[in-house]
Parts: structure tokens; C-alpha cells; sequence
């Protein structure tokens, strides 16, 4: 049961904890171990791995996109107690710290998870930095100590420099260590682990705090995140702060500009388990799910609507990268999206913003083009891929970082920390690479196997398409990891792209005689066979500048069937590019064409002839 002290509560019978780390050090893996261990998966059922990650997007690319919630119920052996424990599970991606930063303000405790060979990486601090802040309770869980380059010692000294680094109190800094492998659902008090995560589950009942709360108070719920249900509409998810609140009950919401909307609460859910379960009654302390008010957002408050008092709105960092979705211009209009239209892709990108908080969306001058910003490239890929996966055809610009002006007028742009491990035979290369973008080396060590881990500070406008680039340089055995730092003044110009693109010079198919021909000036993307049209781009030019050519010209043959055989043996097989690809390959004056079906690059300007004029100017106006 609850105890009470004086006017508050304190709810012994709940835990909330979110799992935070840097990208792969193991959260989902750990879910799994303790949704598994507390029974919530019947005996020989067999789950797979990552069971949280569950959107396609998510599988597809092994990492978590958005934060989840589970709960699993456990005995407390002092109390003899069936304590609630929920769970939130979040990204450790960089350009998703945003959803990390809102969904702390459902808990009270963190389990920090650090890779005990790779140690805190860049997200580690970002993430400890955000529930320092919210004066959280952190155990430390120091993961994956089956790893032969494990090295726990070092790993939780470095944890520990960190805590201190980040101005961490004292109590804070006397964190819980607990060891683990989260794929055998294991942990200890030392790096010798046990054979269950029994001690996870003791540390956290003794050092996450049960939540203090009043019950008497009228109700207030800060929405956290957001889901739709097609029966229900928009759930609001979230933890009530104070009072309680039960099904059929009469709400209001508190809107970012100060608006007290009316609602009713259609359903009330709580966690339990991978499942939601609906119930009648929730109070403070817990964090439930509610449907019936169409319109709320996250960062709203549910209250009483005789006495709405707001809690402090969620704040998020700015974004950093934008890119312009605009209605597809090209010749294929049409042919392969489902939704296309201007008030369809505006509706649709506002809508986002709603759940997405990190992302902004701007109408622009005109009606067809609309600027969003994201966190960063893969923040603003991941909502292009799910898109055009529900249907809409659009196109996107090349992405550009987004500058600010500090309080005496300087000019400032967005600097990433870039984290490299290579093999020393490349150092070279990648040095003067990171140069030419303004890269400024910061760090550099040998790693215990012999790489190289070299840390660098570059403007994120050096950065953007740097990835590909440093995969070809390292014959894709480096490891590139980037994360935002700081705004500071521009730095001088960077290196631009080597090389352009080879455009198709009209409308028709690609035939293997009209490929043939383009094949010795650089890399094609499509093969015989592919629909193109005039202005589209076909290939990447081994020099700087573009170069048109007749990729569906036919040759009069003779004995066809022999040289078609002859010539298809001769041709390289195409460079297939993902999105992310395609976005690092875009130069200013291209754009990404987006379809359910395909992706292709094309000018902006598909004309010939205008396209030559612009240059044209462009070189006039550039000399001196
Ligand atoms: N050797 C070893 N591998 C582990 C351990 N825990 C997780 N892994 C592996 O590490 C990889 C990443 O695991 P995830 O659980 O997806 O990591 P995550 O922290 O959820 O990743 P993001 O959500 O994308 O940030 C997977 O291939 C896991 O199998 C461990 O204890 N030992
Ligand atoms: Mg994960």
C-alpha cells in the first residue's frame, strides 16, 4: 500500500526509469532481458531479439527511431510488495536526442548504459548531461563485459571523470555500478556476472526513487509523446504529476499559447508488459496513456478545468540541418504516389510536428515548397523513408545546416564532434580529408587492436556527405560517428563535391547501347531498361562538372540479338544508393525525386538550354 507523509504519497508500489546510452551499447537488448526475466513472455513462446523495436524502419536499420514504454511487475522482498516498474526505452542515436531529452520528464531514475569496451561515446555524455539536469538518478550499468576488448575499470573510471565533467553533484557521482550482458540476461556486482539480472533488478528497487506525489491535488499530466489509433485518434501519453484521473472524466488541456481546451477522457490505458491495458482510474506517480482529445500536443498539460494550471512546457534543442519538400515537379509526376498534392504534403509535415518535437516545419514564399529542420540528416531521412512507405511523393532538397547570429550580430554555424576509428594506413587520407572541411583534430589514440581513434571538431557543412566519402576511403572499414557540439563562428570554406553528375539529355529508356556510351565517364545509377527523363540524373561524372549524354540512344544493328548479349556482359553493374545515399550525393542546383517506388535524382532545372543560360550567368557574375 502507499504510505503517506504529511500531504504527499509516496508510491512504493511504482518505479519509473528510462534506459539511455549511446547508439548500440545494448538498451533494447537489456529490455528484453528484463521483460523476459519478469515473465512477461510465456514460458517457450520465442520472442525475437529487440522485441521494442517494432516499426519497420526500425529492424530494417537495427536501431531505435523512437522511445517506447513497457512495464513489468516485480516483488519487492523488504516490502513484500508487487512493485510496477516502468520502462521507457529510447533512441541512442544522435539526431534522435531530441525524443531522449522530452521523455526523461516521465521519471525518476535513469539506467545509464555504458559498452564496456567502447566506453562513454559522445550520446553518453548528451543523454547523462539532459537527466544530470532533471537531477535524476543514474545507475550505471556497464554492458556487454563479454566483449574480448572489455575493459569495466577503464570504462566506469572514464564514467565516472564524465560525472564529474558534467558538474555532477556528490550524490549523484556515488552512482550504482551494476555489470551486465544484456544478450544472455545477465548482471552483477562485478564483471563476474551472475546467472540472472537479479542484481538489476535489486539496484533498482533500492536506488530508484518511488515517486513523491500528491493525490489530493487537482489533476496535471504532461504529455510526453504522442500515438494515433485509428478508433481512438490521438492517445496522449504521459505521467500524472499530481491528483488523479479516471475514464469518462471531465478534462481540459493547456495549448502552448496559454489556450484551456475542453475534452473528455474516452480511454484510460496503463502499461503492462508489451501490451496497453485499459483501466479505470489512474493517480499521481503513474504514467498512463489517454484517448478523447483531439488536438493535444506534446509539452500540453491535462488538468482540472476548474483550476488549469500548467506544468512547465518540454523544451528540446533547436535543429541544426533543414532541407526544403516541395510537390515533385518532374516529367513522372503523379505516376507513383498515392498522395501528392500540396495540401496533402502540408498537412501531412504539420502533423509531424505534433509528436516529432524536434523537428520544425515553415511555409516558404510559395505554396509548394515547405522548410523543415531536423537534427540532422538521418533525423530528416528517417521522415522521408516513412512517407513515402504511407504513399507520398514529393522531393526534397540538398540539406544545409542552419546558422544563428550570437547577441553582438556575429554570424554562428552548427560544429559537430566527429568520432573516427580507422586502420593507420589510412590516417592520411582522412586527415586531409577532415582538413579540407574545416576539421579541426582534437584527440588522437591507438586503440588496444591496433586502430586508430581520432577525434575531431568540423563545421556540420563539412560534415553533410562526408560519410559516403569516408566509407569509399576506407574501403568501408572505418567507423564514423558524429554528434552536434556547439554553434560557434563560421569557419572558412569547405572542400566542395569532386565531381558532377551525368545527366540524361531527353525523355525515353535507357538502352544498353545509349549506357555503354556513359559508363566511361563515371558511375552510372540506372540500368538498361530504366524510364528517365531529360534533366534527370543518370550517373556520377568523374569530373567536377556535368555532362549530358543520349542514355537512350539506339544503334541500328545488324545481328541485334548477338551485340545486345555481347554488350550487356560488358556493362558494370549500376551503384545502387540508399536514401541516405541519394541525400549525401544531392548538389544545390539537384534535387531528390521521392516516390513509393523509386528515388532519383534530377536538376533542379530540367531544361537544357535554361540550365546552360543560369550557368552561364552564375560563371559571368563569379568573375572578378
Ligand atoms: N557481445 C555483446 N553484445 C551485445 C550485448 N548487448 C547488446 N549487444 C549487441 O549490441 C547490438 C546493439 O544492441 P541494441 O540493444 O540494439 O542497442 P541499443 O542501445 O538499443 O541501440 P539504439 O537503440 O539504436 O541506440 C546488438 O547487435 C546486440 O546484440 C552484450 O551484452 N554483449
Ligand atoms: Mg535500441
Amino acid at each position: 500500500m502507499p504510505k503517506e507523509i504529511e500531504m504527499k504519497t509516496i508510491r512504493t508500489d511504482i518505479r519509473n526509469l528510462a534506459i539511455i546510452a549511446h547508439v548500440d551499447h545494448g538498451k533494447t537488448t537489456l529490455v528484453d532481458g528484463l521483460l523476459r526475466q519478469a515473465s512477461v513472455f510465456h514460458e517457450k513462446k520465442i520472442i525475437r531479439d529487440r522485441i521494442m523495436d517494432s516499426n519497420e524502419l526500425e529492424r530494417e536499420r537495427g536501431i531505435t527511431i523512437l522511445s517506447k514504454n513497457t512495464a513489468i511487475e516485480i516483488n519487492d522482498p523488504r516490502t513484500d510488495q508487487l512493485v510496477k516498474i516502468n520502462i521507457v526505452d529510447t533512441p541512442g542515436h544522435a539526431d534522435f536526442g531530441g525524443e531522449v531529452e522530452r521523455v526523461l520528464n516521465m521519471v525518476d531514475g535513469v539506467l545509464l548504459l555504458v559498452d564496456a569496451a567502447e566506453g562513454p561515446r559522445p550520446q553518453t555524455r548528451f543523454v547523462l548531461q539532459k537527466a544530470l539536469e532533471l537531477n535524476h538518478k543514474v545507475i550505471v550499468v556497464i554492458n556487454k563485459v563479454d566483449r574480448k576488448l572489455a575493459n569495466s575499470e577503464q570504462v566506469l573510471n572514464d564514467t565516472f571523470d564524465l560525472f564529474i565533467e558534467l558538474g555532477a553533484s556528490e550524490e549523484q557521482a556515488n552512482f550504482p555500478v551494476v555489470y551486465a550482458i544484456a544478450t544472455q540476461h545477465r548482471a552483477g556486482y562485478t564483471a563476474d556476472v551472475g546467472p540472472d539480472l537479479q542484481p538489476l533488478f535489486e539496484t533498482i528497487l533500492n536506488s530508484i526513487p518511488a515517486p513523491v506525489v500528491d493525490v489530493d491535488l487537482p489533476l496535471q499530466m504532461l504529455v510526453t509523446s504522442l500515438d494515433y489509433d485509428n478508433f481512438r485518434g490521438a492517445t496522449a501519453i504521459g505521467r500524472i504529476v499530481s491528483g488523479e484521473v479516471a475514464i469518462g472524466e471531465q478534462v481540459a488541456y493547456i495549448t502552448a499559447d496559454g489556450k484551456t481546451v475542453p475534452g473528455e477522457i474516452t480511454y484510460l490505458y496503463d502499461y503492462q508488459g508489451l501490451k496497453r491495458q485499459e483501466i479505470e482510474l489512474a493517480r499521481a506517480g503513474e504514467i498512463v496513456a489517454v484517448a478523447g482529445l483531439e488536438g493535444i500536443t506534446i509539452g500540453d498539460t491535462i488538468c482540472n478545468p476548474e483550476t488549469p494550471v500548467p506544468l512547465p512546457r518540454i523544451r528540446v534543442e533547436a535543429p541544426t540541418v533543414r532541407m526544403s519538400f516541395g510537390v515533385n515537379t518532374s516529367p513522372f509526376f503523379g505516376r507513383e504516389g498515392v498522395w501528392k498534392t500540396s495540401r496533402k504534403l502540408r498537412e501531412r509535415l504539420f502533423r509531424e510536428i505534433r509528436s516529432n518535437l524536434a523537428l520544425r516545419v515553415e511555409d516558404t514564399g510559395s505554396a509548394d515548397t515547405l522548410l523543415v529542420s531536423g537534427r540532422g540528416e538521418l533525423h530528416l531521412a528517417i521522415l522521408i523513408e516513412t512517407m513515402r512507405r504511407e504513399g507520398y511523393e514529393f522531393h526534397v532538397s540538398r540539406p544545409e545546416v542552419i546558422l544563428q547570429t550570437s547577441p553582438s550580430g556575429e554570424v554562428l554555424e552548427p560544429f559537430e564532434e566527429v568520432r573516427i576509428e580507422i586502420h593507420s594506413e589510412d590516417i592520411g587520407a582522412v586527415m586531409e580529408s577532415l582538413n579540407n572541411r574545416q576539421g579541426v583534430l582534437q584527440d588522437m589514440r591507438e586503440s588496444s587492436t591496433g586502430t586508430v581513434l581520432l577525434t575531431f571538431l568540423a563545421p556540420t557543412r563539412g560534415i553533410l556527405g562526408f560519410r559516403h566519402h569516408f566509407l569509399t576511403m576506407t574501403k568501408g572499414t572505418g567507423v564514423l560517428n558524429t554528434s552536434f557540439n556547439k554553434y560557434a563562428p563560421l569557419a572558412g570554406s569547405v572542400e566542395v563535391r569532386s565531381h558532377g553528375s551525368l545527366v540524361a539529355y531527353e525523355t525515353g529508356t535507357a538502352t544498353t547501347f545509349g549506357l555503354k556510351n556513359a559508363e566511361g565517364r563515371g558511375i552510372l545509377f540506372i540500368s538498361p531498361g530504366s524510364k528517365v527523363y531529360g534533366g534527370m540524373v543518370v550517373g556520377e561524372n568523374k569530373r567536377p562538372d556535368d555532362i549530358e549524354i543520349n542514355v537512350c540512344k539506339t544503334k541500328h544493328l545488324t545481328n541485334m540479338r548477338n551485340n545486345i548479349r555481347e554488350i550487356d556482359q560488358r556493362l558494370v553493374t549500376p551503384r545502387e544508393m540508399s536514401l541516405d545515399q541519394y541525400i549525401e550525393y544531392l548538389a544545390d542546383d539537384e534535387l531528390l525525386e521521392v516516390t513509393p517506388h523509386n528515388l532519383r535524382i534530377r536538376k533542379r532545372i530540367l531544361d537544357h538550354g535554361e540550365r546552360m543560360k543560369l550557368n552561364k550567368k552564375e560563371t559571368e557574375n563569379a568573375l572578378p
